[in-house]
């Protein structure tokens, strides 16, 4: 037992208090009442500000819930660009993550809690009525049963929680009878099939009418299932037994746990990624706090707070003691074998992670939970949002960001436990940070890529469940909010489970393991935090002061190993053995390799990955020569991967009333205008005739000086793009002709040329699959003049634009003074030169032959050094390793955060991102991708 569960607090029924006063109980920290003492260095913030920012985040959830409401109810999620419900079966399969999606109207469910957290009292009742009217839970289709859990009936579970509150109180919810509860009890049964298991352990997936065995059910023949999803279950099932008297939920729950408990790594005591659910056999046994497991140590610890068993906690500090000797290395945490966890597994992080920084102050362990969340917010402010996964040197690895809460609840419990008013600064920039990048006419989208600030037509229930929850929960008084939220307990989906249940229905025995059941005596407690006294008895800088030595650990890092790298190339040492003759199949190498503190990761695609540990290195010569040898291996890499790919272009569109709030992913082409050299190209759009341009065009009046739409097929982009410009285009669209198709779930190309000189091609063409184009032509059909920006990165919006203009009425035509500000093509004195139309002689080949195949695109990010046999230039050494350290992605090139904040006119175009820059990310993006599509994340 760690230092920790040694008190003598550790008999006692768990108090009923919320999940911070558990700082108090395992820390010892809460002793005396909370005074107004704050860490000197963040000023506080005055009640009136952090009420407007709680107003905020009020007007901010009806945005979302309002539009998920009006345009996508009763469908499961709002798909917010292009305004309606996400209906399982009629989109294109997203793969796993739709698993959440099971035709029972899941946002209205996972957003019940939250209405009533933000004091939409009568809201809450409308919708607990629409749920109990509408909502069918036999439905045939197949869903994951740790998302229906955590989701539904931890949602469901919640709304009976709060109604019942509400009951109580005398105004609202009168008529309620446990309709909620009836449901949830429904929804338990139907899930139970899933544990038939000799394990114990849940089948990943079941069919909600037919469950597992039946030929109907369409699965059951899974063999593993993640960590987290066999160990997420015991709060609501143990919920649902209390509430309702039937132990089998809690039971089934407590086996899983208890199986995952026997097979953990023994030497280690860490578990791995997946488990076999029938053998028990670890699948993936790298080890994390991350994707894959992330909630069930959360539930480990919350299980003791609210069951109040010993047994929970014994095993949760037993799990964190490892934790924090294998993966935890402040600030950074990161996956380990559990065989051998001093060898990492990887060489980044994922964004899930970012929860555990709440769980170390539930836990008590208040210091590496400031470093980590430190650590999580500098790469915020440099990317806007935390990617799904960055490198250990915080390069973006995959750059998508489905509005995730982890970090907003990370940030709410450090404020609850320190009161250090800094917490309050950085939800302020997180809800501009929504505002600014994310929020659209129809609701939030999720960023398809945080470098470019391109949307995803998404929004995750868990956005309307969690992100508004915490940070309304951060700004608020305790006077705020109706009820006390100190007797609940947070689900990991933020549902409230109330602290009572810990007493009720205990059917099942508590596995105390102290033979004196001492109850504490705590009338001397006060458990009322943050108590900032006690935590920072000597030092009120001393939350400060550990944030301080991080403070620059993002912009200041380097990629790994340059500098020494660096000065070894300038004395023009070279490596034993040249990273283009390293053959992953030759033992000498492998010897070598192992001598440098190289480790070899074989990944499931049959790639390797190469991760160097200086510290395992025979000596600090060979860790030189590692370190040598690894930068060989990214410069020839990333090499190759330049010469094949481009990165993702944006497609933003500027006039009323999206104002740049849509940005669309495109593809670029291999000719024509480089947007990522040249400013953007903005002007209004006009279909082209005939719509596949592959004809001289029939209504040059209409594009001229525009930016054309062409549907994609039937001849060459090349030839698309010519007969647009000769036309007198600025720019041009191609809009794919497979209905349906979406960059969310197909992955992006670029536009090839067509063998021949395009050097004539001088206007920009970007790439749209046909849901994002058909966004642009819905806008055209209902505001008619619709203007966009083609760019590398989406542009900040223009506020001033958006407020001078507010039109009367939706069709009002858009603002004309735009057009002054259009930084057109045709003003570029190159293009003068392609005024006349040139001759041309094209016999086109059909079009498929022009543009790569995705799989082609694939295997340029992929790095197989066994290989590799291209000779990186002794030039490229100097010129990518020579002067200071700088990071590959984003230094020096892209203007501070702090010269952007303070040049007011920065909108629209002054924000470049360097070629190189989003060329490594973007390679680093395809590869991450493909390592973790499979991921449960
Ligand atoms: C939520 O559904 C839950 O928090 C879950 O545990 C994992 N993360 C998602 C949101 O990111």
């Amino acid at each position: 037992m760690s230092e920790a569960g040694g008190g003598p607090g550790w008999g006692f029924p768990v108090p009923q208090r919320a999940p911070w006063s558990l700082v108090a109980a395992t820390a010892a920290l809460c002793l005396v009442s909370a005074t107004s003492v704050w860490p000197a260095g963040a000023a506080p913030m005055s009640r009136e500000e952090r009420q407007k920012l709680g107003n905020q985040v009020l007007e901010m959830f009806d945005h979302a819930y309002g539009n998920y409401m009006e345009h996508a109810y009763p469908a499961d999620e709002l798909m917010p660009l292009t305004c309606r419900g996400r209906v399982r079966g009629q989109e294109p399969s997203r793969g796993d993550v739709d698993d959440a999606l099971g035709k029972f109207s899941l946002t209205l469910i996972d957003s019940l809690d939250t209405l009533v957290v933000l004091n939409k009292t009568k809201e809450f009742e409308d919708a607990v009525r629409k749920v109990l009217r509408d909502v069918n839970l036999d439905n045939d289709v197949v869903v994951s049963v740790f998302e229906t859990n955590i989701r539904v009936l931890g949602g469901l579970l919640g709304g009976h929680s709060l109604a019942i509150m509400l009951k109580e109180k005398g105004e609202y919810m009168q008529w309620y009878n446990d309709e909620l509860l009836q449901m949830a009890k429904q929804l338990g049964y139907k899930l139970l099939p899933a544990f038939n298991t000799t394990s114990g352990l849940p089948y990943p997936r079941i069919n909600l009418k037919f469950g597992i065995r039946k030929p109907e059910a369409r699965t059951g023949t899974e063999t593993d299932t993640c960590t987290a999803c066999a160990g997420t279950l015991i709060l609501e099932f143990a919920a649902l037994s209390r509430f309702t008297g039937a132990t089998i939920f809690e039971e089934y729950a407590r086996k899983a746990l208890d199986f995952l408990w026997e097979k953990r790594q023994r030497s280690s005591n860490l578990v791995g990624v997946t488990i076999n659910i029938h053998t028990g056999d670890w699948v993936r046994k790298d080890s994390g706090v991350g994707a894959g497991i992330d909630s069930y140590y959360e539930y480990l610890l919350k299980a003791y707070v609210l069951l109040g068993d010993d047994s929970f906690l014994e095993r949760f500090n037993t799990h964190y003691d490892a934790i924090m000797r294998y993966i935890s290395q402040p600030p950074l945490l990161l996956d380990v074998h559990i065989h051998k966890p001093m060898l990492n597994a990887r060489t980044w992080m994922d964004a899930l992670l970012a929860f555990f920084p709440g769980l170390q102050v539930l836990k008590g362990d208040i210091r590496p939970a400031i470093e980590t969340h430190e650590m999580l917010y500098q790469v915020i402010k440099k990317h806007n949002f935390l990617p799904e996964a960055f490198t250990i040197d915080f390069r973006v690895h995959w750059a998508q960001h489905p509005l995730r809460p982890e970090f907003a609840e990370s940030t709410y419990f450090l404020y609850k436990a320190t009161g250090d008013p800094y917490y309050l600064e950085v939800g302020k920039t997180l809800i501009e940070n929504l505002n600014k990048y994310a929020r659209v006419p129809c609701g939030f989208a999720a960023m398809k890529d945080v470098r470019t600030g391109s949307h995803e037509d998404r929004m995750d229930s868990f956005f309307l469940a969690e992100m508004f929850k915490y940070l309304y929960l951060l700004f608020a008084d305790k006077e705020d909010i109706i009820f006390d939220i100190e007797d609940y307990i947070f689900t990991t989906e933020a549902h409230l489970l109330p602290l009572w249940l810990s007493t009720t229905n205990q059917s099942i025995p508590k596995k105390n393991t102290t033979s004196e059941y001492t109850e504490l005596d705590d009338s001397n407690f006060d458990w009322t935090c943050p108590n900032t006294q006690i935590l920072f008895p000597n030092d009120p800088l001393y939350a400060q002061s550990i944030r301080e030595p991080l403070k620059n650990v993002v912009d200041k890092s380097c990629p790994r190993g340059i500098i020494r790298v660096e000065e070894s190339f300038r004395s023009g040492a070279k490596p034993p053995l040249r990273a283009r003759d390293f053959m992953a199949t030759n033992p000498e190498h492998l010897e070598i390799l192992k001598k440098m503190g190289v480790s070899l990761i074989h990944l499931k695609d049959g790639r390797v990955q190469l991760v160097q540990h200086a510290i395992q290195a025979a000596s600090s010569i060979d860790a030189e020569d590692g370190l040598r040898f690894m930068q060989e291996m990214i410069e020839l890499s990333s090499q190759q991967q330049k010469e094949q790919q481009l990165p993702p272009r944006a497609v933003q569109i500027v006039s009323h009333p999206f104002f740049g709030r849509v940005v669309l992913t495109a593809g670029p082409a291999q000719f024509g205008l480089d947007l990522s050299k040249h400013k953007e190209t903005r002007g209004f759009v006009a279909s082209s005739k005939p719509y596949n341009g592959c004809s001289e065009l029939t209504n040059p009046e209409a594009v001229m000086g525009k930016i054309a739409l062409i549907q994609r097929g039937q001849c060459m982009f090349a030839e698309k793009a010519r007969n647009i410009q000769n036309a007198g285009a600025i720019g041009g669209i191609v809009i794919d002709d497979n209905e349906g198709s979406s960059s969310d779930t197909a992955p992006l190309f670029q536009m090839a040329g067509d063998g021949k000189d395009t050097d004539d091609i001088k206007i920009p063409m970007l790439f749209l699959f046909s849901k994002e184009g058909s966004i642009i032509l819905d806008a055209i059909r209902e505001y008619e003049d619709v203007e966009v920006l083609l760019s590398d990165k989406a542009k900040d919006r223009d506020p001033e634009m958006e407020s001078e203009e507010q039109p009367s009425s939706e069709n009002d035509p858009p603002n004309q003074s735009a057009e002054q500000i259009i930084t057109s093509s045709s003003q570029d004195p190159d293009l003068a030169e392609q005024a006349a139309p040139e001759e041309r002689a094209l016999s086109p080949p059909p079009e498929p032959a022009g543009a790569p195949s995705p799989a082609e695109m694939d295997n340029a990010a992929n790095i197989s050094p066994s290989e590799q046999n291209s000779d990186p230039t002794e030039n490229h050494e100097s010129t990518s390793l020579g002067g200071e350290c700088t990071d590959l992605d984003d230094q020096p090139q892209e203007p501070s955060e702090t010269e952007e904040d303070s040049n007011p006119n920065v909108s629209w175009g002054q924000k470049a991102q360097p070629i190189d820059s989003i060329l490594a990310d973007w390679n680093e993006d395809i590869e991450a991708f493909e390592m973790m599509e499979k991921d449960e994340l």
